[in-house]
C-alpha cells in the first residue's frame, strides 16, 4: 500500500504551504489520503514561516469523493464502519492558519465535504461541485448535510443532497459555496488568494447559523419528493439529516447524519446502486479483447431506414457531431422520417434543453437520400429497417457492393442472427450488431452483438463508438433476441399470462412500477409498438414452439392496436399520451378467458412481481451459462440502462443475489417452472451470480 506521503505531497511557495493530492485517476479519498491532508495541515501549522495553506488536486480533478470500493469492505464486515473523514475535516477546520481549497474538475461527495472544511474555496470556471451520494444510495457522511446548508442555505443544500446533481462553479459562487472563480492558472490564483487572506481573521463554516432559517424549505423538499413518488431511503434521509442541521448543534447533527449514513450504507438500495456504478464501468472491459486492439477512426456514417429506430439513430450520430447520410426507399418515407426528426428536436428546444441554433446545426448534419450515392465514402453503415431477415440480407448484399474496404457494416437488428445477416456479404468479419434501444436518442444502452467472425478491431471500434455516442456499450453474443430481448420475451409473456389468469393490465403494470421499473411491461409494449413483437412471433414460429403463449396481445395487434403509435394498445392514449383503461381491452380479455376456459382469480402484486422478474432471472441464468453474456453484471447493466430496471436493485441478476438464489429456486418450483441449471447449481452451493464466472 502506498504511504500517505506518496498520495499527498507537501510543498511551499514562500509563506504559503501547498498540499497536493495525488491519487489518480480521480483523487478518491482512499486510505491514506485524508490522513495525508490532515498531516499536511498539522505540518504547516507547526511551521512558523507558513501563513496560509492551499489544498489542490494533482492531475485532472480535485477530489471525486470517498473511495467507493471501501464501502463494500465495510458492509461485508472486512473493515470497521468508522470512516475518519469527519475528524479530518474538523482538524482542517481547526487549523490556526487559513486553509484555501483550490478546485478544478469535480469536488464531489467527500471531496466537497473536505472543501467545506476549509476556510475559503476557489475554483476554475469549468469546475463542478456536488453531493452525489444519493446516486449511490447513501447520504453525505462527513458532515456534508451539516456544513452545506450553513454555507449555501437550505434550498440549495436540499436540492444538491436529495437529487445529487452537481452544480457549476458560477452557481456555486452565487450560493456561497465558492469565494472566487479563478480565471488563469488555478494554483497561482489560489496562492495569490491565500496571500491576500494571510494574517486576517477567518471563520469556520460549522460556526455559521445565518443561513439555517427554514422558512418552509424542509417541508417543501418533502412535498416535492412525495409528489414525484417512490422516494428512496437515501433521498428521505438526506432531508432528515439536513433538518437535523436546523434543529441540533453541529456535533449532534453530525451524529444524526452518521446514524442515517450507516442505515443507508447497509441497505440493499445502496448495494444495488454501488453495483450499478461499478457495473456501468465494468461492462466496458471485455476480458477476451486485448487492451491494445486497434480502434478504427469513425468520422462519417450512413443509416438505412428513417423509421422510428433509424431516425433516432441518425439523431444520436448527429448529436455526437457525425455527418449522417440517411437513406429511405421512397420520397414519402424519407420526408416523414426527416419531419419526425425535426419535430423531435423542436420538442427538445421547446423544453429548453437545446437552442434553436444547436437544433439547426444537428439537422444540418443529417442528409436524406434515396440512393447509395456517397455510401462508398463513409466509415460505418448502420442498417435499421424492420425485423425481416430476407430484407436485411438484401440490404447487406447491396451495401457490401458499395461500401469501401474497411467500412464497418452494422445492423440494428433486435433479434435476428447476425451471422446469417453477415452471410449475405463477402466480408462477414466487418459485420457487427449495434442494437439501439427505443427511443434511441434517449436510452443509454447499446448492445454490441459480435458474430462468429467479427474482427476484434471491429468489436473494439463498436465499443469505443458507443462511448463517443454517450451510450453504454455492452458486448453480447449472437443468440435469438441477444440478451435484452431474449429475456424480455419471458418477462412480458408472464405479464400477459397474469392478465389472462385474472389480473387487469393496470394491476400488472402498477405492481412492476411499484417494484421500481420505469414502466410496467404492458405499457412498455405499447410504447415500443406491439406490432414489433407480433412480427417476431410470426417470423420465428420455431423459436416459440412448445412455449405456452398468451393470445391477447396478438388479438390487439390484429385489431390494429399497435400501442402508442396508433393511439391504442393495451390502453387508449389521450393527446398527452396518458394511458386510459379501455373497454375494448376489458371485453377482449374476458372473451379470451372464456374461450380458453379460464376462471379468473385474484392475483397479488407479490405474485405478479415474482413471476415476471423471476422469468427474467431464469432466462438470464440460461444466457449466462450459454456464454451469450460475458458476466452477470453485463445482464444487469443491459436491464438498468435499456429496460428501466431500477438501478437501486442493481439489475435482475444482482437482485436475485440479494433475494438469495435458494429462495428464488424454491419459488420457481412452486410455480411449476424448471429453474435454469446454473441457478440450481449456484443455489445449492450457496453462491451468487455476481461472483460466478464461466470456467475457461
Ligand atoms: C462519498 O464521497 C461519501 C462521503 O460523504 C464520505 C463518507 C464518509 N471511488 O467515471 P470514470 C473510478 S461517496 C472509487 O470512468 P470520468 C471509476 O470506477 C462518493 N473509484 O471517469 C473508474 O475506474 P476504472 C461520492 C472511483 O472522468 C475511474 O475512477 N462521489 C471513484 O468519466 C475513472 O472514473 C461520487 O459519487 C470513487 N469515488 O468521471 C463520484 N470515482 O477506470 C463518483 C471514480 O477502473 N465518480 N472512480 O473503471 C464520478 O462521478 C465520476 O467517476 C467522475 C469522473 C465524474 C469523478
Amino acid at each position: 500500500m502506498s504511504e500517505p506521503q506518496d498520495l499527498v505531497v507537501f510543498s511551499r511557495d514562500g509563506e504559503i504551504g501547498i498540499i497536493t493530492i495525488n491519487n489518480p485517476p480521480v483523487n478518491a479519498l482512499s486510505p491514506g489520503v485524508p490522513e495525508g491532508i490532515a498531516a499536511g495541515v498539522a505540518t504547516f501549522n507547526a511551521d512558523p514561516a507558513i501563513q496560509a495553506i492551499v489544498v489542490i488536486g494533482g492531475g485532472r480533478t480535485f477530489i471525486a469523493g470517498a473511495d467507493i470500493k471501501e464501502f463494500g469492505k465495510i458492509t461485508s464486515g472486512q473493515k470497521s464502519a468508522a470512516i475518519g473523514l469527519v475528524d479530518v475535516c474538523l482538524q482542517i477546520e481547526d487549523s490556526a492558519k487559513p486553509v484555501i481549497m483550490a478546485i478544478h474538475g469535480t469536488a464531489l461527495g467527500g471531496g466537497l465535504e473536505t472543501a467545506m472544511a476549509g476556510h475559503y474555496r476557489v475554483a476554475v470556471a469549468s469546475a463542478q461541485v456536488g453531493q452525489p451520494e444519493v446516486k449511490l444510495g447513501i447520504i453525505p457522511g462527513a458532515a456534508g448535510t451539516q456544513r452545506l446548508p450553513r454555507l449555501a442555505g437550505l434550498p440549495v443544500a436540499l436540492d444538491m443532497c436529495v437529487y445529487g446533481a452537481p452544480i457549476s462553479a458560477s452557481a456555486a459562487l452565487d450560493c456561497g459555496i465558492l469565494d472566487d472563480v479563478i480565471m488563469g492558472d488555478l494554483l497561482q490564483g489560489a496562492i495569490d488568494f491565500a496571500r491576500d487572506k494571510a494574517g486576517l481573521p477567518f471563520s469556520k463554516v460549522r460556526d455559521r447559523q445565518d443561513k439555517l432559517t427554514d422558512a418552509g424549505a424542509i417541508a417543501a423538499a418533502r412535498a416535492k419528493l412525495e409528489k414525484r413518488g417512490r422516494a428512496l431511503l437515501a433521498e428521505t434521509r438526506a432531508i432528515d439529516a439536513i433538518e437535523a442541521a436546523t434543529q441540533l448543534s453541529f456535533a449532534d447533527g453530525c451524529a444524526k447524519e452518521a446514524e442515517y449514513f450507516k442505515e443507508c450504507l447497509f441497505s440493499n438500495q445502496s448495494k444495488g446502486m454501488i453495483h450499478s456504478f461499478f457495473g456501468e464501468r465494468a461492462v466496458a472491459k471485455i476480458p477476451d479483447l486485448a487492451k491494445d486492439t486497434p480502434v478504427l477512426p469513425v468520422k462519417s456514417v450512413a443509416v438505412i431506414g428513417a423509421g422510428t429506430m433509424g431516425g433516432g439513430i441518425a439523431m444520436v450520430y448527429a448529436n455526437a457531431g457525425f455527418p449522417v447520410l440517411l437513406k429511405e426507399s421512397t420520397p414519402e418515407a424519407l420526408e416523414r422520417g426527416l419531419a419526425t426528426i425535426r419535430k423531435n428536436y423542436a420538442n427538445t428546444v421547446q423544453k429548453g434543453r437545446l437552442t434553436e441554433a444547436e437544433m439547426e446545426q444537428r439537422l444540418g448534419r443529417i442528409t436524406g437520400t434515396l440512393t447509395y450515392d456517397g455510401f462508398d465514402a463513409v466509415d460505418l453503415i448502420t442498417e435499421a429497417v424492420f425485423e425481416n431477415m430476407a430484407l436485411k440480407q438484401q440490404i447487406f448484399a447491396e451495401i457490401d457492393a458499395v461500401a469501401r474496404p474497411g467500412c464497418i457494416l452494422a445492423s440494428n437488428t433486435s433479434t435476428l442472427d447476425i451471422d446469417a445477416i453477415a452471410s449475405a456479404t463477402k466480408r462477414p468479419e466487418w459485420v457487427i450488431g449495434t442494437h439501439f434501444f427505443s427511443p434511441a436518442n434517449v436510452m443509454r444502452l447499446l448492445e454490441v452483438v459480435r458474430g462468429a467472425r467479427t474482427l476484434p478491431t471491429v468489436q473494439a471500434t463498436a465499443m469505443a463508438l458507443a462511448k463517443q455516442l454517450k451510450k453504454t456499450g455492452v458486448m453480447v453474443g449472437n443468440c435469438f433476441g441477444f440478451v435484452g430481448n431474449r429475456m424480455f420475451g419471458p418477462y412480458r409473456r408472464e405479464a400477459e399470462l397474469l392478465v389472462q389468469e385474472g389480473a387487469t393490465p393496470q394491476q400488472v403494470d402498477a405492481a412492476l412500477y411499484n417494484f421500481g421499473m420505469a414502466m410496467g411491461p404492458l405499457a412498455t409494449g405499447d410504447l415500443a409498438g406491439l406490432d414489433v413483437g407480433w412480427r417476431v412471433r410470426q417470423e420465428n414460429p420455431a423459436h416459440f414452439a412448445g412455449v405456452r403463449q398468451p393470445v391477447i396481445e396478438d388479438r390487439l395487434v390484429e385489431a390494429g392496436r399497435y400501442g402508442q403509435k396508433t393511439g391504442q394498445g393495451w390502453y387508449t392514449y389521450d393527446a398527452s399520451r396518458r394511458p386510459q383503461e379501455d373497454a375494448f381491452v376489458t371485453n377482449l380479455i374476458q372473451e379470451v378467458r372464456k374461450q380458453n376456459g379460464i376462471v379468473p382469480r385474484a392475483i397479488s402484486a407479490e405474485e405478479t412481481v415474482t413471476r415476471t422478474i423471476y422469468a427474467l432471472i431464469n432466462e438470464g441464468a440460461h444466457i449466462l451459462a450459454e456464454g451469450f453474456a460475458l458476466r452477470s453484471v453485463d445482464i444487469d447493466m443491459i436491464y438498468v440502462m435499456g429496460y428501466g430496471f431500477p438501478a437501486w436493485r442493481g439489475g435482475p441478476m444482482f437482485y436475485a443475489d440479494t433475494v438469495g438464489l435458494a429462495k428464488v429456486v424454491e419459488k420457481m418450483k412452486s410455480f411449476g417452472w424448471t429453474p435454469a441449471p446454473l441457478l440450481v447449481q449456484l443455489a445449492t452451493e450457496g453462491r451468487r451470480f455476481t461472483d460466478w464466472s464461466r470456467p475457461l
